[in-house]
């Protein structure tokens, strides 16, 4: 049975959506869990990979010791997402955008599908999984153009591939545990929630830092703050509303 969001939460919210000028959206796995996307803390296939946790494998420390083993697990994850499309939730902010006066998208996913479902300026704070970075100069390349990593089309490059620019090895593109955000997306992605007057915090278990500043941000700033989630989340009690739902669900009976 889909959620059904409380009536007098949905005209309120509705309301607010209509008059916001600002408007700031963190989204979180959770966003992207219906395209078939594995969250990292709900369990399912992608938590433990190889014995390893997660939060081992995608860590500054296994990239110092282990660069191949890392390229393995996001070969593996590019795998998983290659045939997966944006879902309503997605579909729904892309929407939203071409309504509101302003909305700033901040997401912690690197999968790309918000900007698959054609929102813009999408502020990645984890970075993306669809693009390599050269671990001496920088420079990215895309790896869209390998159609199957496993090595079965033309188009799969070494591992660790080798920088077009420098010769060094490159690395998948995602902020990983024990690391900085790329330069300036945290600031821009900030400015947009302290701006704002309506904020939604969705699909996230509100614990990494400091993408969930975000939000609080938002709230010290003096936002009206909505969570959407199925689970109780650390930040729930701190919203003025909250949600017990799936992103798919709820975020299209929210369209004003
Ligand atoms: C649905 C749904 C549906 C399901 N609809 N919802 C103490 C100790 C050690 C470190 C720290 C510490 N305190 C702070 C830190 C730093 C650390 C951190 O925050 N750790 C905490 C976990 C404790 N942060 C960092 O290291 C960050 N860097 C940093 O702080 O730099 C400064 C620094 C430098 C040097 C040393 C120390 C500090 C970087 C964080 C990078 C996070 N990277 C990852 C991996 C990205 C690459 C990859 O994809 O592998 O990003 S970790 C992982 O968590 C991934 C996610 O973006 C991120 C957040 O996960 P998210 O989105 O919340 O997903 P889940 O799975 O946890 O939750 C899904 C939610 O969806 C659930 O709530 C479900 O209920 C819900 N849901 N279906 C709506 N249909
Ligand atoms: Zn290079």
């Amino acid at each position: 049975m889909p959620t059904q969001i409380e009536p007098a939460l949905q005209t309120e919210l509705r309301g607010r959506l209509r008059t916001a000028r600002r408007v700031f959206v963190l989204t979180g796995a959770g966003v992207s869990a219906e395209s078939g996307v594995p969250t990292f803390r709900g369990g399912g296939q992608s938590a433990v990979w190889k014995g390893l946790p997660f939060d081992a494998i995608s860590s500054y420390r296994m990239l110092q010791t282990d660069l191949p083993a890392v390229w393995e697990w996001f070969d593996y994850r590019r795998e998983q997402l290659r045939d997966l499309r944006p879902n309503l939730a997605h579909l729904t902010l892309a929407a939203w955008q071409e309504k509101l006066p302003h909305l700033c998208l901040a997401t912690q996913n690197v999968d790309g599908l918000h900007t698959a479902a054609g929102s813009r300026d999408v502020h990645e704070l984890h970075g993306n999984i669809w693009t390599a970075r050269c671990t001496e100069c920088g420079a990215r390349e895309s790896l869209r153009e390998e159609t199957n990593v496993k090595g079965a089309a033309t188009g799969a490059r070494e591992r660790p591939p080798i920088c077009r620019s420098c010769g060094n090895a490159m690395r998948p593109d995602v902020v990983l545990f024990g690391e900085m955000l790329p330069a300036g997306v945290f600031e821009r992605a900030a400015e947009g929630a302290a701006a704002c007057d309506l904020c939604f915090v969705v699909g996230t278990s509100s614990l990494v830092y400091p993408a969930m500043r975000l939000p609080e941000i938002a709230l010290e700033a003096g936002a009206y703050t909505v969570e959407i989630n199925p689970e109780v989340t650390p930040f729930s009690a701190l919203c003025h509303a909250t949600i017990q739902g799936r992103a798919g669900e709820v975020l299209p009976q929210l369209d004003y």
